[in-house]
């Protein structure tokens, strides 16, 4: 026998048939990332149902020096969760980790295992009479483990925070097989090291995520969402402040489209535009724990007060649950309509909120200068300062064409967020797609302080590797 089959015999014992895949066809959906841009190989992937099975698969992969790629719903939009083309590598797929441990309605904390989805996280909040805030489009494939390790943002973010902000305890299985738990349901804990957040953005590199426990919020029983058109990048950051002024707690969503990015919607969605054509969008929602919360008044009159100031030309408030969800669609199926619209590049931007309207403004001033006929298509996280800058293939222009403009339109667009003090990675992380990035827009001493801890926590270099960060050779 092997090397390779022995390896493969003890992983089998572990985990029994179920739990270690190597048969082809099985291995298909694993190994290419959602976009479809990185298809990579792996010798198999490994299921645990249980922490210790994890541990132990892992005390395995050490000693034999292979490296694993964790993998939650694989919905990564930087290619964070597909191994190597090597064939050398194993993931490992928190689908069978999925049990709900604990719900606590006056700790307010749900302890859940990674595996479990965000929007099946969120039907059980809403089943203990509580709110799971964390929410996205690629929610009802996502998890718990991959959300967290990618520190994910999302459409709430701007009243509940991002993945990071949720977590108050973990349970994570270390590159050497020990088990780190960390699962205390504290609201307060400030013993040392933050160690849960330095696994919160690790994107797998430095260990496997097994379990979290996470805040909860009252329930929401009061909902309204209002889409608008407006004239001006300028009128964006003008109705947020309003807002933000008047409605401040109430403002779950505040989200921005540009005419670009409805239109490919538009195209691709079957779907309806509540308002007239115009330049801009912006979907807003209301929430309250209270059932009779006058929302859809205080929405209504906050948008008379905009419209009477020019900084919205035409607003709908979505009389019933259905114009709501109607509403909502034209915003959650962005990246699916851009994915069916042509080659698209993602540039996942932030920016200080103050500098948003000036963002949007040089990013396609700039663009048009340089690149005529791209199709300039952001969309984004108001409230966050977060735009989501897709730039999408002209018609008629080659895949190839395009695609040799990648790195052009990368850099004016990252040359005017960094003069402007933002990020070129706001909720999306580096996985793969942006390492070079990273080395190029962050100080040394960053870069430096983040290989160390790599180093002192995956000595051997088996988790995840050539994501985040390049290591030197070991
Ligand atoms: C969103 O805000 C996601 O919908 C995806 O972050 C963004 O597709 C994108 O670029
Ligand atoms: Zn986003």
């Amino acid at each position: 026998v092997s090397v390779i089959d022995q390896f493969l015999d003890q992983l089998l014992q572990i985990l029994g048939p179920a739990g270690c895949v190597t048969d082809p066809a099985l291995l298909d959906s694993y190994i290419t990332d959602w976009r479809g841009i990185y298809h990579g190989q792996a010798m198999c992937v490994l299921r645990p149902s249980r922490t210790e099975e994890l541990a132990a698969v892992m005390a395995v992969c050490a000693k034999a020096g292979i490296a694993v790629v964790p993998q939650g719903g694989n919905t990564s939009l930087t290619g964070a969760a597909t191994p190597d083309g090597s064939g050398h590598q194993v993931i490992v797929s928190l689908n069978r980790l999925k049990r709900i441990r604990a719900v606590d309605i006056i700790d307010m904390t749900v302890t859940v295992e990674a595996g479990l989805s965000i929007a099946e996280l969120q039907s059980a909040a809403i089943a203990a009479g509580a709110l799971f805030p964390l929410s996205f489009a690629a929610e009802g494939s996502a998890t718990v483990g991959g959300a967290i390790a990618t520190n994910a943002g999302g459409t709430a973010a701007v009243r509940y925070g991002s993945a990071r902000d949720l977590l108050l305890g973990l349970e994570v299985v270390l590159p050497d097989g020990a088990i780190w738990n960390g699962l205390r349901r504290l609201h307060k804990d400030n013993a040392g090291y933050a160690l849960r957040h330095l696994f919160a953005g690790s994107e797998g590199t430095l260990g496997v995520i097994t379990a979290a426990v996470l805040r909860l919020f009252p329930a929401v029983h009061a909902r309204e969402v209002a889409f608008c058109s407006l004239g001006s990048e300028q009128d964006v950051l003008a109705l947020w402040r309003r807002l933000r002024e008047r409605e401040g707690g109430s403002v779950r969503a505040v989200e921005y489209m540009s005419g670009d990015s409805i239109a490919i919607v538009l195209r691709h969605g079957g779907l309806r535009l509540p308002v007239g054509v115009a330049d801009h969008y912006m979907l807003i929602e209301l929430n309250a724990s209270q059932p009779d919360a006058p929302l859809r008044e205080r929405l209504e009159s906050v948008l008379a007060e905009a419209l009477e100031a020019g900084e919205v030309i035409d607003a709908a408030v979505a009389q019933n649950g259905q114009q709501r969800d109607d509403f909502w669609r034209l915003r959650e199926s962005q990246t699916e309509a851009q994915k069916q619209a042509g080659g698209n590049l993602k540039h996942d931007i932030s920016v200080p909120v103050s500098n948003l309207a000036e963002l949007l403004r040089r990013c396609r001033a700039e663009l048009k200068a340089w690149f005529d006929g791209v199709r300039i298509a952001p969309f984004g996280h108001v409230g966050d300062g977060n735009i989501h800058m897709n730039i999408i293939q002209p018609d008629g222009m080659s895949d190839s064409d395009f695609l040799a403009c990648a790195d052009d339109i990368g850099a004016v667009i990252y040359d005017v967020v960094e003069s402007l003090g933002g990020s070129f990675s706001a909720e999306h992380g580096i996985g793969r797609s942006k390492l070079a990035l990273f080395e190029q827009r962050r100080p040394a001493a960053e870069l430096d302080l983040m290989r160390r801890i790599k180093a002192a926590i995956d000595p051997g270099a088996i988790m995840n590797p050539g994501k985040v960060l390049r290591m030197p050779p070991t």
